[in-house]
């Protein structure tokens, strides 16, 4: 399928999206979120990829949503167009890890994108922010939401009220990225993640993912219970006999996804 805002490439098991509006920075807008949730839906459903990337450019993940698309919008284009929800439905509904590698801005719209996705690597040049505030309006597709459970109120607020940027190290000690990597070797570091996620039986990354993510829906009793169900279920798998016997064996598992 042939992308006009997105690059879609497929390397072994892993898929890699490249938001590709580079004059506008990527900035968001509706043709944009219409291509990456095609794509992400195609993706999931694709047997072979095993782990999909999103990334953008070395300047910019994404600068956020449009600007110049969204500004002459009232009310009621928003309330009812609603552009954003089937991009933000489509990444949150994805099965499949989903690794944002973030280089340059990662501002409003693309800060909450990232975010969406299950973890982040940060080249040391990347730099996030919600500065809708300076626009006159606030974030609106989950980061007030997303980003107080990532690094806590007080920090959240500074970056709401402010709208000032967090650059790579600060993002990695207040827990929004996971790991901050060179810049050149940004999309290197993030395919060995990928690849890495890729070997392991799909059965359990699912369960994992979904497990993890139901930390931030529940209490915590109920998360315990949910991952401790999943935990059992995965009895029922071959890839458990599998990855238990080769332990046991000193070789490398071979899981199948049964
Ligand atoms: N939208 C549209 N165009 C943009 C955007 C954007 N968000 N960001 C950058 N661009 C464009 C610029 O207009 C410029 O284009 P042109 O040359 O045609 O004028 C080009 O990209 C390059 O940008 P700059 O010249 O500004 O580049 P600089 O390196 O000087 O600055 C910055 C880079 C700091 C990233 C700067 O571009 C900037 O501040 N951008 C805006 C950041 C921002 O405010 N983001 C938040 C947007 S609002 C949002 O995301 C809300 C999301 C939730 C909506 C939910 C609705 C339901």
């Amino acid at each position: 399928m042939a992308y006009e805002t997105i690059i879609v490439e497929i390397d072994d098991h892993v898929a890699t999206i490249t938001l590709n509006r580079p004059d506008a920075l990527n900035a968001l807008n509706s043709h944009l979120l219409q291509e990456l949730a095609q794509a992400l839906g195609e993706l999931d459903s694709n047997d072979k990829v095993r782990c999909i990337i999103v990334t953008g450019s070395a300047k910019a993940f994404a600068a956020g949503a449009d600007i110049k698309e969204m500004s002459e919008k009232s009310f009621v284009d928003m309330y009812l167009g609603d552009f954003f929800e089937p991009a933000t439905e489509a990444v949150t509904r994805v099965r499949k890890p989903i690794i944002a590698a973030v280089a340059g801005y990662a501002l409003g719209g693309g800060c909450e994108l990232a975010m969406m996705c299950d973890f982040i690597i940060a080249a040391e040049n990347a730099k996030f922010g919600q500065p809708e505030i300076n626009l006159g309006v606030i974030a609106g597709i989950g980061g007030t939401q997303r980003l107080t459970r990532y690094v806590g109120k007080s920090k959240s607020m500074d970056m709401h009220l402010t709208g000032r940027f967090m650059d790579a190290e600060e993002a990695e000690r207040a827990g929004l990225v996971s790991r901050i990597v060179p810049a050149k070797q940004l999309m290197d570091e993030t395919k060995k993640a990928a690849e890495k996620i890729a070997e392991k039986s799909m059965l359990a990354s699912i369960a994992a993912k979904q497990a993890v993510n139901r930390s931030y829906e529940t209490t915590l009793t109920e998360g315990l219970l949910f991952e401790r169900r999943l935990f059992h279920s995965l009895f029922a798998t071959e890839d458990q006999k599998e990855g238990m016997a080769a332990f046991q064996e000193k070789r490398t598992a071979q899981f199948r996804d049964r």
